[in-house]
């Protein structure tokens, strides 16, 4: 389950100085439960509103080439940061005279005014074959068959356009098999799998084989219940791959196995249960993936369409990225209680530390590369919007990791001892101390010194007053100065990184302004080089 090349470096999510520190920062930690964030009710007719805008916009004859071309409507999920915007997404499948097409899905968000922000549609491709099958269905069960070495049992078949991995559309017959494939690429032992197999109805050919998938739904250590994630059905066994998000798999630490389950119904209640561990992992890592596609438009951690495994079950009060016991991926220990570190803004972090490495010029320099891996962290939590883990600034308030509440406290770093507010050319030697002047400037980005959504006010090391972005701007902002990162990152690096992604953004400068400020907010002055507005 190894998805990526090893990088040099584990990263942790807390140096064991670091621990120290929190616990002599100790008094100070708790203070962020003062603050919770204000959640907006959605005005009751948003949604219908949305849905009809979006309803327009994907029957508009660009995303459908002919009438013949339908798209069904398979329902809305709120997204977006509910504290400043909602975005809504509402997802469809498409029909061509009727029949089911394979391969033609589409997604359309707009705002609560009806505003249509964008359209993912997975197949542009026209739509122009035949409905009138050249091979019978007796004769693409026989063909189906073929893709077997030994077949345990076939279903019915059902004809649908298949788009997927065609080189243009084709009538398909799709047929249910199980039994032993002869093809390789499935690593769940020597079971028996469940597929979907595609014979083209015209000549007989083997077009395409698709693992019968499934949506698992679990209860996690700090997500809590009815969470749903990508699952794989093999040989009558659930597993904890998730088929729409290649390298996803949550993995045991102990047996090194992809936890398994009978009913795809997983976890329990206790914080100790390591398939609820797992759990949360599956769903977080999920949304993250979700995020990066929906809201900065990346394909998976590699940009590519791959995301990386996670283990949870490591005998450490630490969690990692490339730990050595799983190169490439996460892995995740407990609190001082047992109990799993697997809260999103903990397993968005060590993601987060992925993304920087699959990033250009791989984990940032210079000291920040934890403050990278925290803005993560908060986005997620962010785009998630869990009730039982409201979105904050804080790192480690649900996982509570030694007894003494967050870790970091990006509003005010201070709130931890020897974690500074402000730039300086004396940054403290620890990573994760150091984190604190870049969490500062993006929490002043985002949020501003005194938000009004409930969020808590951030003092200055300037004395000015701010007004936030919002975070999506503010991790767009981010993110894009991600993609710009050239080796030996530093501070000031992100500062000319950040202000040109922000001019990239937003010709009339006006987020360049609010990067610039938010820097100087931070002690940060202006670079050599940096780019004007
Ligand atoms: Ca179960
Ligand atoms: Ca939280
Ligand atoms: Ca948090
Ligand atoms: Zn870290």
């Amino acid at each position: 389950m190894r998805n990526f090349p090893a990088h040099r470096r584990a990263v942790r999510l807390a140096a064991a100085s670091g621990l120290t520190v929190a616990l002599v920062g100790a008094s100070l930690a708790n203070t962020s439960f003062a603050a919770s964030p204000v959640e907006q009710s959605t005005p009751p007719d948003a949604t219908a509103t949305a849905v009809a805008a979006a309803d327009k916009a994907v029957n508009a004859l660009g995303l459908r080439k002919s009438s013949a071309e339908q798209f069904v409507r398979l329902g809305v999920v709120e997204g977006g940061d509910a504290t400043t915007q909602d975005v809504f997404y509402v997802n469809y499948d498409k029909t061509y005279q009727g029949l089911p097409v394979v391969g033609g899905d589409a997604v359309v968000s707009t705002d609560a005014a009806g505003n249509v922000l964008s359209t993912m549609v997975a197949s542009k491709a026209p739509i122009a074959v035949s409905t009138t099958p050249k091979l019978t269905s007796a004769r693409a069960t026989t063909a189906a068959r073929g893709s077997f070495t030994s077949v345990a049992a076939t279903g019915k078949p059902e004809l649908v356009v298949l788009v997927v991995d065609q080189p243009k559309p084709i009538l398909a017959w799709r047929v249910p098999v199980s039994g032993k494939a002869k093809h390789a690429g499935h690593d769940h032992g020597t079971g028996d799998t469940q597929e979907l197999v595609y014979v083209d109805a015209a000549t007989g050919r083997v077009a395409y084989n698709s693992e019968m998938t499934a949506s698992g739904t679990g209860t996690g250590v700090w997500n809590r219940t009815g969470l749903s994630f990508g699952t794989t059905l093999s040989g009558g066994t659930y597993r904890m791959t998730d088929p729409a998000r290649p390298g996803l798999s949550c993995i045991d630490y102990s047996t090194n196995a992809v936890m398994s389950d009978a009913d795809d119904v997983w976890g329990s209640a206790s914080r100790t249960d390591k398939v609820s561990g797992c759990v949360d992992v599956m769903y977080v890592a999920k949304g993250e993936w979700d995020l990066l596609k929906n809201w900065y438009g990346r394909n998976g951690l590699n940009g590519s369409g791959s995301w990386a495994d996670a283990e949870v079950g490591l005998p450490d009060i630490n969690a990692y990225w490339n730990h050595s016991a799983n190169p490439g991926g996460v892995t995740f220990g407990y609190n001082n209680q047992n109990q799993w570190i697997t809260a999103t803004d903990v397993v968005a972090h060590e993601y987060g530390h992925g993304l920087d490495a699959l990033t250009p010029s791989g984990i940032s320099g210079g000291r920040t590369q934890e403050a990278v891996a925290d803005i993560w962290g908060a986005i997620t939590e962010a785009y998630l919007n869990n009730p039982n883990d409201k979105p904050d600034y804080t790192v480690g308030e649900q996982v509570n990791l030694v007894g003494q509440g967050p870790i970091r406290h990006m509003y005010k770093p201070d709130n931890v001892s020897g974690h500074p507010n402000c730039w300086s050319t004396s940054l403290p030697t620890s990573v994760h101390a150091a984190a604190g002047p870049m969490n500062h400037w993006f929490y002043l980005l985002a949020e501003g010194t005194n938000p009004t959504n409930g969020q808590p006010v951030s003092p200055t090391c300037n004395s000015t007053t701010l007004t936030g972005i919002g975070i999506q701007e503010a991790g767009r902002i981010f993110y894009n100065a991600m993609l710009m990162k050239t080796s030996g990152m530093t501070y000031g690096k992100y500062r000319i990184s950040t202000l040109q992604a922000a001019k990239n953004l937003d010709a009339t400068c006006a987020k360049y302004n609010k990067v610039k400020a938010a820097w100087a907010a931070v002690n940060l002055g202006a670079q050599p080089g940096e780019p004007t507005c």
